[in-house]
This record gives structure tokens, sequence and C-alpha cells, in this order.
């Protein structure tokens, strides 16, 4: 059989389109398999080539009728395209189609989910609606009307406002008209049955904007926080960047069938109902905390992509990148902000830094793409506003605020490019952005490299600096970036001292390979570098056990605080890999232990408890990987095990007493709550973790038992379920059978059974996951649950999945090459982690191999596999 190959699109390759459509008048007929989708648009020609003909997009359309200016014209169906050759400057075009709703479990263009009509055209999916010019630099205003099905239909929703509804022969209607031209991938339509939880927000300038969030009939209270968070998102972005909100409505729906977090069309954001749907009993804290940063995200998007968007997709972190970076800022404000950065942080060095050591590494500029839905990366969103924050950095709030507004009043209306915002950050930042690009051509985590001594004679402190970027498999030769190292000093009573060349900043550049700074201070005093991770790069500081005893103590900064005991963590694994391997004693943290005695023995209520928390933690199998070039996972979780059991054990009394005082006010969310909560259970772990390594399996299933029993609220709760499941306690089964009856009946609440049972560290995770893909809550075309078990595995669970035996691998090639055909972009999400095969041992790496070349043989195999895989196995 032929070989199955795609062909990658090159960023240098744009070229303006030659016609635009300024307005367009669709409507849709609404039927479950045949849905008639009636389009007049108005295009005009934009090239001097008065013989180009017009070629539009089109997948999957029954294409009934075409006409130009009301007259049957002349066209071609070609390779998903419509070509219309002969068309004057300017014309009305109409173009009949039929879809097929129900038969798309792709959800992208429109599709049903759970009983409802739903839309998602971002990046490609207007086309699978009806032919058009469906590119974001294509912007026109929008008419659409919607006939509710035969059967009838709750509420019939599209962008904008509502100027019209009824009924036409006993179906609903209704017709919407949005005031702003926008590109095809911010359309949107939902009909469907709902209950509607009301809300009103009046603006700055005095107007109501009148709100409304959809949600499964029943469960109206299960939205009042998000509507919360919706007013809080809009006074936010007033607030902070003077941004009011530009409608009279603002639309929330949310619905179960969604293939990723959430969608920003503009006033009708369209939102996977875990983002949405949350009350005490069946959420945890950390879901509230991301439904506020996922709702003020998509709001965030009204102006940073929605009225300024992209030219094309290679642009997409302009809109992504900064709108994380909006989205981080509103959770610091409003939330918390040393646990947002530390959670940025964590998504930077666990799975950021992966992509970038992998087959896939992209800069947060790609130069090719063969399939879109691949880029909706770490590396576009996170490292993006990794950059954006070290704009930031360089220019100071206020000079960053003035750019945001002159970008976004000069590009009102228009889709633009990195570039155009690069300018304007330059313009009014008064900074020279040349070199610092690089961060958007190249990919790649930069390594740098710290070095100091005291030159007594001069009193000065004197650092080196160099850096260092090994290549990526798209480029061999890395330029040196330029970056923002904060730094503070610490004397050797803790305090904080400021040398006279940081007068005026916090931070010295680097942009060479290698540099050189001094520094007038006293001898003995410690650099405490890139502090807040103001650069996102690996450091490597010759800092010894003493000096990160003395951050963790002394610095007045959490990632700093964080990262020293990180950094102690570290180094203990990375020993005692080298010490299982050469058959020597195993070390013991001892003064890991001791800073963490010392920083329990001070708890009172003033300590800061989330902080605590973060400090406490140890570092997932996932973030230790990428500390290592090469992964030996067994001893990378055998040392990792040993470490949490040797804290456990010498903490113990200590634990148990944390975990008797410091508990939760209520079963409600609130930043304190977390924080407590977040104390409370993981003393209650590390208490289960000692009782089972001394072999006092029962007083830990005891324990956990009655820690369950006495919950109000599923943060406790799932804390129990997981230690139950995990440690393999007793207690087990009567947890299981109590959560299955209480919640097996809500879908995103069951979603954490899946999940602790697919992240046990062992190969019991294969066997669970194999079992509870029958179990009857489960639905393989749903991605929320094929991410909360298959995706657990092979996402949160590096143990498991890289299981000597080939069964974790097995397993997910059977999933993903069944996906394959379902949901493509699901099935290309949760494969990642096998792309990094040659990071592991040669029996791993053949057996990795041979899963990837059968998936390239499948004979219908989409184009978002190939392209992973393609680039996985011509690697090496
Ligand atoms: N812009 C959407 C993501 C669309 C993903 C398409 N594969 C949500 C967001 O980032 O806000
Ligand atoms: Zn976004």
């Amino acid at each position: 059989m032929e070989k199955k190959t795609f062909k990658a699109k090159k960023r240098t390759d744009y070229k303006s389109p030659d016609f635009t459509v300024t307005n367009i008048d669709l409507t849709f007929e609404l039927d479950d398999t045949k849905t008639k989708v009636t389009t007049v648009a108005h295009y005009v020609r934009l090239t001097q080539d008065k013989k180009a003909s017009l070629v539009l997009d089109g997948e999957e359309l029954v294409l009934k009728s075409v006409k130009v200016d009301g007259v049957g014209a002349k066209y071609k169906e070609h390779d998903n395209k419509l070509e219309i050759s002969s068309v004057p400057d300017e014309f009305d075009l109409y173009i009949e189609n039929e879809i097929n709703p129900t038969a798309n479990t792709s959800l992208m263009g429109l599709y049903k989910s759970d009983g409802a009509f739903c839309t998602q055209c971002e990046p490609e999916g207007f086309r699978r609606i009806t032919y058009f010019l469906d590119r974001s630099d294509v912007l026109a205003k929008y008419r659409v009307k919607i006939v509710g099905p035969e059967y009838g239909c709750g509420v019939l929703l599209s962008n904008g406002n509502l100027i019209e509804q009824g009924k036409i022969k006993n179906r609903p209607f209704a017709v919407w008209e949005d005031p702003f031209p926008k590109p095809s991938y911010l359309f949107a339509l939902v009909a469907g049955t709902f209950d509607i939880v009301e809300d009103t927000f009046k603006t700055k300038s005095g107007r109501n904007v009148d709100l409304k969030l959809y949600v499964d009939r029943g469960a109206a209270l299960r939205g009042q926080f998000a509507m919360q968070c919706i007013k809080e998102s809009m006074k936010w972005d007033e607030d902070r960047f003077n941004l009011e909100y530009d409608l009279d409505n603002f639309k929330v729906v949310a619905v179960d069938f969604f293939n990723f977090g959430a969608m920003e069309n503009k006033s009708l954001n369209v939102f996977n109902s875990v983002y949405v749907m949350v009350d005490p009993d069946t959420a945890t804290d950390t879901a509230f905390y991301n439904v506020q940063s996922v709702i003020g995200h998509e709001y965030f998007h009204n102006y940073t992509g929605d009225r300024v968007t992209l030219r094309d997709w290679f642009e997409l972190s302009l809109k992504e990148s900064l709108t994380v970076f909006r989205d981080q800022e509103f959770s610091s404000d409003c939330a918390n902000r040393a646990l947002t950065r530390l959670h940025a942080i964590n998504v930077i060095r666990s799975s950021q830094f992966a992509e970038d050591a992998s087959p896939m590494a992209h800069p947060v500029r790609p130069e090719q793409v063969m399939e879109m839905n691949n880029f909706y990366t770490v590396t576009i969103y996170d490292k993006g506003a990794e950059v954006i924050r070290m704009i930031h950095t360089l220019i100071g709030e206020e000079k960053f605020k003035k750019a945001l507004s002159y970008y976004l009043e000069k590009y009102d209306g228009q889709a633009v490019t990195i570039e155009d915002f690069l300018v304007c950050m330059e313009e009014k930042g008064e900074i020279d952005l040349t070199q610092f690009r690089r961060w958007y051509t190249q990919a790649g985590t930069p390594n740098v490299d710290a070095k100091w001594h005291y030159d007594r004679e001069n009193s000065k402190l004197v650092l080196k600096l160099s850096q260092h970027t090994n290549p990526t498999p798209d480029q061999s030769e890395k330029q040196p970036f330029f970056m923002p190292i904060r730094i503070s000093f610490l004397d050797k009573d803790g305090h904080e001292v400021r040398p006279k060349e940081l007068s005026f900043k916090d931070y010295i550049v680097l942009n060479e390979s290698e540099q050189e700074y001094t520094f007038t201070l006293r001898e003995n005093v410690l650099p405490v570098l890139l502090c807040d991770f103001s650069a996102p790069v690996k450091l490597n500081a010759p800092y010894t056990t003493e000096n990160l005893q003395h951050m963790m103590s002394f610095s007045a900064d959490p990632f700093i605080k964080v990262d020293s005991a990180v950094n102690m963590q570290k180094q203990y694994v990375h020993e005692n890999i080298k010490n299982l391997k050469n058959g020597a004693a195993v070390t013991d943290p001892i003064e890991l232990i001791s800073s963490y005695r010392q920083l329990l023995s001070t708890v009172d209520e003033n300590t800061d408890l989330i902080l605590l928390n973060e400090t406490m933690k140890i570092q997932s199998v996932s973030s230790l990987m990428e500390t290592f070039d090469h992964i030996e996972i067994d001893q990378l979780s055998a040392a990792r095990t040993m470490l949490v059991n040797k804290i456990a054990c010498a903490l113990e009394k200590e634990f148990k007493n944390l975990y008797s005082k410091v508990r939760a006010s209520s079963a409600n969310y609130s930043v304190d709550n977390m924080g407590r909560r977040s104390v409370n259970n993981s003393a209650l772990h590390m208490i289960v973790t000692a009782l089972c390594f001394k072999n006092e399996h029962s007083k830990a299933s005891d324990l956990v038992m009655n820690h369950y029993k006495n919950s109000n609220n599923m943060t406790d709760k799932l804390q129990a379920l997981t230690d139950a499941t995990h440690f393999d306690l007793a207690c087990k089964s009567a947890i299981h059978d109590d959560f299955e009856k209480r919640y097996s009946n809500n879908a995103l609440a069951f979603d954490n059974f899946f999940r602790a049972n697919a992240t046990v560290e062992s190969y019991k995770a294969i066997d669970n996951v194999k079992a509870l893909m029958k179990h009857p809550s489960y639905d393989g075309n749903n991605p929320n649950r094929v991410r909360a078990l298959v995706g657990a595995l092979a996402l949160s669970n590096p143990v498991a999945l890289n299981d000597i035996s080939g069964d974790g691998y097995r397993l997910l090639c059977s999933e993903v090459k069944r996906l394959n055909s379902i949901n493509a972009s699901v099935a290309a999400r949760i494969l990642t982690p096998m792309l990094s095969f040659s990071r592991f041992d040669s029996q791993r790496e053949s057996m990795i191999r041979q899963e990837l070349k059968n998936l390239m043989a499948l004979p219908n195999l989409s184009k978002s596999i190939y392209e992973k895989v393609d680039a996985a196995l011509k690697e090496r």
C-alpha cells in the first residue's frame, strides 16, 4: 500500500487573500442528521488579478446550490475546496449545503453534545459548516438566523445581539447580529435546552451588561461560582487594563462534549462543563480555582484575540500568550499570586521543557505546521506567556499598560502579527527588542550556568553567567537569547542587601554567551538568581546545600523558597540514582529534613499555608524527569519514593500535629480554605506514607477511612480516595463503593475516580484502566472521560506508561488507533509522551518505535497523528 503523507504549510508562504467578505448572512435549519445551511455573503476582490477565481474551504459538506448574484455559477469541488471562476469584483454569493451534526464525532464544526447543537470553529472548523474563506484575516459582519429542530428546542444562540425571534410553522427561530466584524473562527451557534443563571454587570461607564450562563438542566446552583467569576473578570479588566466590555450581553454555555477547555467566540463563550460546573460536594478547590482562571482567560480574549485578531495561525501565540499572561495576572490579583506563579512555573518545567526536548519542539511562533490543532501547545501558550512576562519585567507595569492600550487601539478590528505587537512594545516601552525576538524564532530551553567569587581587593562580588541552548530537530545552531535575570542578595544573617549597581532595578540582562557582572558588596553575601523565575531557562548554579537552606529560610521570593527545597530534592534524587546503580548505600536527606522540620515547627496562624504546602511538596516524577537528558524511569521513581518515605518517617510527629491543627473553616471554596485543606491533605498523605512504610497498613487504612467519612467536600474525599487506591489500603473497597454510589451519575465528579485509578504508580494502573474502560459511567467518545482515564495514564503516570512490559504503550496506542477515526485531536494529544522515546533505554525505545510504526501503517491515518509520529520516527 502507498504510504500516506501530508504536506506542511510554511509560515513564510503567507499570502494575503484574493477576496474578502464584508457581510455574511447565515441561515441554519437545524436537524440532527440533515441541517440545512444557507449562506449569502458579500465578496469583494482584493487582488489586482481580475482572472483570479474565488477558492473557498469546505469539508464534509453536501453542496446543493451555488449562485453568484442570483445566477447559477460555474464551480468545481475538489480537495476540500470550492473553486468558482469568472466572478466579478464585487458580488453576493449564495450557497446552500447540508451537514450532519450527529455524525460529527470530531467535535469541530457543528456537532451534537448530549442533545444540544453546538459549534467549535477555531482553528478551521467553520469550513465544516459551509464553504467559506475560512482564514483569520477575513473579517466579516455576521447575521445569523437559527431555525430550531422540528422536535423543539429551548434556546437558539449566536454571537452579538438578538434582533428577532418567533415561530415559523411551529419551529422556533431567532436572529442574531454581531456588530463587530470577526473571522470565521469566532463564529458560534448553540441550540438546546438549558437552565439559565442570570445576572447583570454595570460597566465603568455605566452600561448594564446582561449576563447569561447556560448549564445542564437542574444544575443552575453549580453555575453560581462561574457567574461570580464572569463579573470579577469584567471588573478586573477595567481596573487593571482599562478595558470595558463592548456589547450589551455576554453569554457562556457549558457543554459536556468538548475537545479542550473553552472557546472565546465573540459574546458567546462555549465552555467544557468542567470549567463551569462546581460546588464543594462535587468539585475540588483546584477545580474552583481553574474555573476562575479559565472564565477569566476566555473573557480577556474579548480584546486580546477578538477585537484584535491574528493574521494567520502561525501567529497563534499573539493572542494566546498575551491572554494567558492576563489570566495569570487576574488569578494573581484575585486568588493568590504565589500559587499562580508556582503553578505556571511548574507547567514550564515539567511539560514545556519536555516539549522543547521532544521531536515536536517548536518556537513560540512556529515556522511550519501540518495540523494546526497540534499547535495548541504549552510552548505557544505557556512559554509564550513567560516571554510576555519578560517584556513586562523589562519595561515595567506602567509602560506595559501603555503599550498594550496602544496596540489594542492601533489594531482594533484588524488581523495582525506578533511583529506588530512587538513594535508597539518597543515604541511605548522605550526598548529595543531586536535580539529579544529570538524567543519567537528559536525553540529549545536555554541552560544558564552561573559562577561567582568575591574580589576582596575591590570589595566586589563577581558573577559570571553563560548560556547555551541545545539543538532542536528544526535548528542545529542557537544564538544567545536576551533575558532578564532577577537577582537579590542575602547576607549571612538572612537580610537582603542591595548593591549600588542595582539601585533602580532588580534584574540584570543576560544577552551574550558569556557575561560578567560586578556588584559592590561586603564579603559573604549570597547572590540569589532567577528570582520569580524571571526567564524560562534551566539554571545551573553552584549552590551548596547550606546555601539552599539559607535561601529557603530567608528569601522573600516564593519561587526561590520553593525552588531551594526543590533543588535539595533533586540533589538527593540524582545522588541516589547513582548510588542505586553502583550498589552503594543510600544517603539520607538530612538537610532537607532539618529544613522542613524547622518550617513545620514555626507554623502558626500567620503562616502562609499555600506557600508552606508548595514548599513541602515533593516533585512529581514528571518534573524530576526533566532534570535528566536520559531517563531511567525505574531508578528515578525508586529514588523519589525513598525520598518521600524518609521525609514522611522522619517528620511523622510533625505531620500528625499539622493534620490535627490545620483545618478548613467550612466546605466552601475560598483561598484561605484551599490553603488549609491543601496542608491538611498533604499531612494526611505523609502520615499514610510513613505508616505504610512501617507496615502499619491497618492504622493507615483507619485514618484514611475516617478522613473520607468526616469529609464534607470533594477535595478531602478525593485525597482519601487517592491514598486508599494508591496504597491499596483495606478501606479501598468501602471508599470505592461509596464514591460510586454517590457520584457515578455525576460525570465530572466521577472523573476523579477514573483519574485516581489511572495514576497508581505501578503496573496496576494499566489493569485499572483496562477494567474501567468497561465501567457503565465510561464513554470512550467523550473527551473528558478519555482524558480522565487513558489520558491520565498517558500524561500523569510516566511510571505505568513506561512499564518495561510495554503494556502501557500497547494500551495507549490501541486507544489512539480507536480515536484516530473518531476524534483525531484528542488522540494526537494523548500520544505525546510516546514521541520522546529516544530519551529512554533501548528496550523501551524499540517497543515504542514498533507501536508508532504500527500507527503509521493505519490506512485512514489522520493528519494530526501523522505529523507527530512522522516527526518522532524521522528524528533519529
Ligand atoms: N482558543 C481556544 C482554543 C482552541 C483550540 C483549538 N484546538 C481556547 C483558548 O485558548 O482560549
Ligand atoms: Zn486562549
